[in-house]
């Protein structure tokens, strides 16, 4: 049905999974405002690409059968905090890993306060559970990288069987899934599957990273100035937690790499923001 949609006149925006629109007679009038939405920056660097919106639940899909990546789980979360959805880890093939409680304690250092769901497509561990998040009325998306198992765990839930991927070796960097879908899912939600994420494409900001590190907020409230980096600044509390242990150096350096990468964005924001190429043609300078 959607190929036969038309736009009414060239509305300045680009439909994306998740939106609501108005219709008129199989014409879009307009895209409805966006409650919440999961931004990437463009390939081209500049521009910010949405993904998909109105999203209730970020699903962060992570592996385990491998060390966990905290750094990508971190990102992911900031990026789900930023879309204004609420981010939920899914720690998938947790048949593959016997210490399923380290796992877990380390995730939840890495995102305090974030709910967190082991899982297995194979034998089936937490797929109810998470099958109760995806209820009537909650619109979800999965964001992991490629071959954490996302399609999998679609796959799980509604004993359906669209393609995974199959080769791990030799198939590096292949996606198994190439476009993004909306699914209905029996349990009453809808599961948005989309192609995995390399951190390379994620978007940071300020929101985000502060609610993905509270505990660094919280320390930079006793800093001796409000302005205060964490950077060799006088009276630092944060670096006074990490010399006395309180706060893990590298949970200290994640934060400054995603603190120090927003600065940069922000500012080469403000030395290359231009004016579009149409107002740059009527405008005489
Ligand atoms: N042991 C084990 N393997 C799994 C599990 N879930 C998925 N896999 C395997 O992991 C591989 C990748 O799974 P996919 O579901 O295709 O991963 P994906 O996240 O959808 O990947 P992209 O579509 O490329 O983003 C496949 O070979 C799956 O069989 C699991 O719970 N346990
Ligand atoms: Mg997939
Ligand atoms: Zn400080």
């Amino acid at each position: 049905m959607t190929s036969l949609w038309t736009f009414r006149t060239s509305i300045n925006e680009r439909v994306v999974a998740g939106d609501w629109v108005e219709l008129d007679n199989e014409q879009i009038l307009r895209v409805l405002p966006r409650r919440s939405a999961l931004r990437r920056p463009d390939p081209n660097g500049r521009e910010v690409q949405v993904l998909a919106s109105n999203l209730d639940l970020v699903l962060l899909v992570v592996a385990i059968d491998r060390e966990l990546n905290i750094r990508m789980l971190e990102r992911f979360a900031i990026m789900a905090y930023d879309s204004g959805a609420r981010p939920f880890v899914i720690l998938t093939k947790s048949d593959q890993n016997e210490n399923l409680d380290q796992v877990v304690q380390e995730t939840t250092l890495a995102v305090p306060g974030v709910e967190i769901l082991t899982t297995s497509s194979l034998n089936g561990e937490g797929i109810e559970r998470l099958r109760e998040q995806l209820h009537e009325g909650v619109t979800a998306v999965m964001l992991g990288p490629s071959g954490a198992g996302k399609t999998s765990l679609l796959n799980a839930l509604e004993g359906s069987e669209e393609l995974t991927r199959t080769v791990s070796r030799g198939g590096e960097g292949r996606h198994a899934t190439t476009t993004r879908r909306l699914y209905r899912l029996s349990s009453g939600g809808v599961l948005l599957d989309i192609p995995g994420i390399r951190l390379v494409d994620l978007l940071v900001g300020q929101d985000g990273l502060d609610e993905t590190f509270p505990d660094i907020v919280a320390l930079g409230e006793q800093c001796r100035f409000r302005d205060c980096q964490h950077d060799g600044d006088l009276g630092c509390a944060v670096q006074a937690a990490v010399a006395s242990g309180e706060l893990t150096l590298e949970r200290y350096e994640n934060w400054k790499l995603v603190h120090d990468e927003l600065e940069h964005q922000e500012f080469r924001r403000r030395i290359t923001r231009s004016p579009s190429p149409s107002k740059r043609k009527r405008k005489p300078t």
